[in-house]
């Protein structure tokens, strides 16, 4: 087993998933506003480092994504967050990329940018703690999009960054989002979903990717939010499952879905149902931010000194999650 499977496989194997923590200071403060916090980085700090001590940490979360400012700041006892996280017997991670801009000759689309000095910041990274990265390209559903020029442009981002990632001993998390606003069908969804992944692959191979250290985060196969066709969770396990055996080739450890603007409970659910449909090698977890954090964000902000509770209602939710990894998820267990 090579080295970077081993930290792919510590990171998803036994029900753990992956906390998403890594929203830009522009989305965080987005996220503390709407609950009247501000965002000051100690606001930031203090939620995430709560969550980043709940119990659930050890058997449940196998890897936190940071964000640049949270992989440099300093905790109260002078140890810094990844050595929090590999405390709890986590794997630290870090988001690399900078961001999706405007595609130029394509204004409705996005390419995600951040390959300039990237070499240099993965080294700095990796000296912080780092052991995994992500990089996340964005893909809309219309009548013409994705164009083949957004396909190809983020498919080519995706594998230049997995190279310099592995050249640096880390794990990359490919995630490509096709997202989930528009009036699209869940066909739609499938139809298009499975052409960017197939695409990412077929950059990932010709970059010469070591496949065995790679994590996926796909968005689950789900009708668009303005379509009015919202399909069964049945349905929503069928067609990812089958999106994923048509594009992700088999020495991929594993695939660890995006939450994308579900609510808690249905991501939740759809996981479950996933991982009871898997009859493929993959091992299927979660790699949630708003599916993970809504409701302890909630309960934090009018309680900013309640770490215990906040920490209680963080735990509820990755305990369902690892349930749900493991297919032993069930509603009743959310009361
Ligand atoms: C946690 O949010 C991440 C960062 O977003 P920005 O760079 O836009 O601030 C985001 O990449 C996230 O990791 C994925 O979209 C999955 O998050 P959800 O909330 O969809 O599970």
């Amino acid at each position: 087993m090579s080295e970077l499977n081993s930290i792919a496989l510590k990171i998803i194997s036994n029900g753990k998933g992956i906390l998403a923590a890594d929203e830009s200071t522009a989305t965080m403060s987005k996220r503390l506003e709407a609950v009247n916090v501000p965002s000051t980085p100690e606001n930031r700090l203090s939620f995430r480092q709560t969550l980043f001590s709940s119990s659930s940490m050890s058997d449940c979360i196998g890897g936190v994504i940071l964000y640049d400012e949270t992989i440099k700041q300093r905790l109260l006892n002078k140890k810094n967050v990844p050595e929090l996280i590999t405390s709890v017997n986590s794997v630290p991670g870090i988001k690399v990329d900078t961001g999706a801009k405007i595609l130029a000759n394509s204004p409705n689309e996005k390419i995600t940018e951040g390959l300039d000095g990237l070499r240099d910041r993965l080294k700095e990274y990796y000296k912080l703690g780092a052991r995994f990265t992500k990089w996340r390209g964005v893909y809309n559903i219309t009548k013409e999009h994705p164009s083949k020029l957004a396909i190809h442009s983020n498919a080519h981002a995706l594998a230049r960054y997995s190279a310099l990632v592995q050249e640096c001993n880390m794990v990359p998390i490919v995630e490509p989002e096709v997202l989930m606003d528009g009036n699209h069908s869940a066909q739609d969804c499938l139809i298009k979903t499975t052409e960017v992944i197939k695409r990412c692959f077929e950059e990932l191979i010709l970059h010469k990717i070591d496949l065995t250290g790679v994590i996926l985060k796909p968005n689950m196969i789900l009708a668009g939010t303005d379509s009015g066709k919202k399909i069964p969770g049945k349905e929503v396990a069928k067609l990812t499952i089958e999106c994923l055996k048509n594009s992700v080739p088999s020495e991929v450890p594993g695939i660890a879905f995006l939450s994308g603007g579900q609510a808690e409970v249905e991501a939740t659910e759809n996981l479950n149902l996933i991982n009871k449909e898997n009859k493929t090698n993959f091992i299927m977890t979660y790699s949630y931010g708003r599916a993970l954090q809504q409701s302890a964000l909630k309960y934090w902000s009018k309680n900013l000194n309640d770490i215990e509770g906040t920490q209680k209602v963080f735990n509820h939710r990755a305990k369902m999650n690892t349930l749900a990894a493991k297919s032993e998820w069930s509603k009743e267990l959310e009361n």
